[in-house]
């Protein structure tokens, strides 16, 4: 039980962050993917207090996505091949925003596409949204799209062509980039130089399990992409050598977040802000919790703005 005197001070903690041209009121996101579509985790937390709700990729297109089954459970995480299910753009827009703007949440749309085209639709499919909608999260990143041979985000050019390609639509574009490339730091400052205001670190981290009996894949889709505690220190490293690399450059860490001394690390490493994923499919108030632990752990440590904590570590 936390006293008056901490509640009171931990209220008065300043939990706005900036990304780009974003200003969000706290620093703690829902990661694309492992929260729908829509307003399903209104019944376990207030949204609108979180920073964002980021939805899962969706492209210009239904898409079906991949045979089951497309998850399973590591040691200290776990492997999915979900394989880009989503209803479209416009059906999402329809059928599952005005929910979500119900609830008072600011939104992140993440999008995809299997070529620039693609993405160019999909963004198209975006023109005059609400303005609830603060940003695009461009996924470059899936381990899913062909079996993980086709990862824009493993090519500086292919990154830049895309981001090209979908920044008519005039809302700020955060990168969604992959751990699974030595290539990480260059692809950082491609997608910069083609117009993102952000990028976000990290998607999961290229994996497979087969079954020993059967000998075959234990996921539908063959490979899959690793989440959870284990890749939290992949997230971390990436953060911070982006970080140390391009300086200017705002960062939304994930990857294996589950408590407010993660995101401490994920901060310190250098991110602006903090998207929790996996850890909503163990208790789904994840992000609200580690929100709300987040400002006590400032408050008790002499933090006044979160904000302080990016890039804080110490060499
Ligand atoms: O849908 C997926 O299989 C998926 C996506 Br879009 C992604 O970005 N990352 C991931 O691990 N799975």
């Amino acid at each position: 039980m936390r006293s008056r005197t901490q509640r009171a001070g931990a209220a008065a903690v300043d939990m706005s962050v900036q990304i780009g041209s974003v200003c969000l009121p706290a620093p703690l996101m829902t990661a694309a993917g492992t929260a729908g579509y829509g307003s399903e985790l209104s019944a376990f937390m207030d949204l609108s207090a979180l920073g964002a709700v980021v939805v899962k990729s969706l492209s210009a297109d239904e898409w079906a996505g991949n045979p089951a089954p497309r998850v399973h459970e590591t040691p200290a995480g776990m492997l999915n091949s979900v394989g880009l299910q989503g209803p479209g753009v416009a059906a999402w827009r329809e059928h599952e925003l005005p929910e979500l703007i119900e609830t008072g949440a600011r939104v992140v749309v993440s999008i995809w596409g299997r070529s620039v085209q693609d993405y160019a639709r999909a963004a198209e499919a975006l023109q005059d949204c609400p303005k609830q909608v603060v940003a695009v999260e461009v996924n470059l990143s899936c381990p899913n799209l062909d079996g993980g041979t086709h990862l824009f985000a493993h090519d500086p050019v292919a990154t830049a062509q895309v981001l090209q390609a979908t920044s008519q639509i005039g809302l700020p574009l955060w990168a969604k980039l992959s751990p699974n490339t030595d290539r990480l730091v260059e692809v950082a400052a491609a997608a910069q130089e083609a117009g993102a205001e952000a990028v976000t670190l990290i998607n999961t981290v290229l994996g497979m399990i087969i079954d020993t009996e059967s000998r075959r894949p234990l996921l539908g889709g063959g490979g899959g992409g690793l989440s959870g505690p284990a890749i939290r220190p992949v997230a971390v490293r990436a953060i911070h050598d982006v970080h140390v690399a391009l300086p200017d450059l705002p960062i939304v860490g994930v990857g294996g977040c589950a408590t407010a001394v993660d995101a401490v690390e994920l901060m310190l490493a250098g991110a602006s802000a903090v998207q929790i994923g996996t850890a909503n499919f163990v208790q789904p108030s994840s992000v609200e919790q580690v929100q709300d632990d987040l400002r006590h752990w400032c408050f008790s440590h002499g933090v006044p703005r979160v904000s302080e904590l990016t890039g804080g570590v110490k060499h």
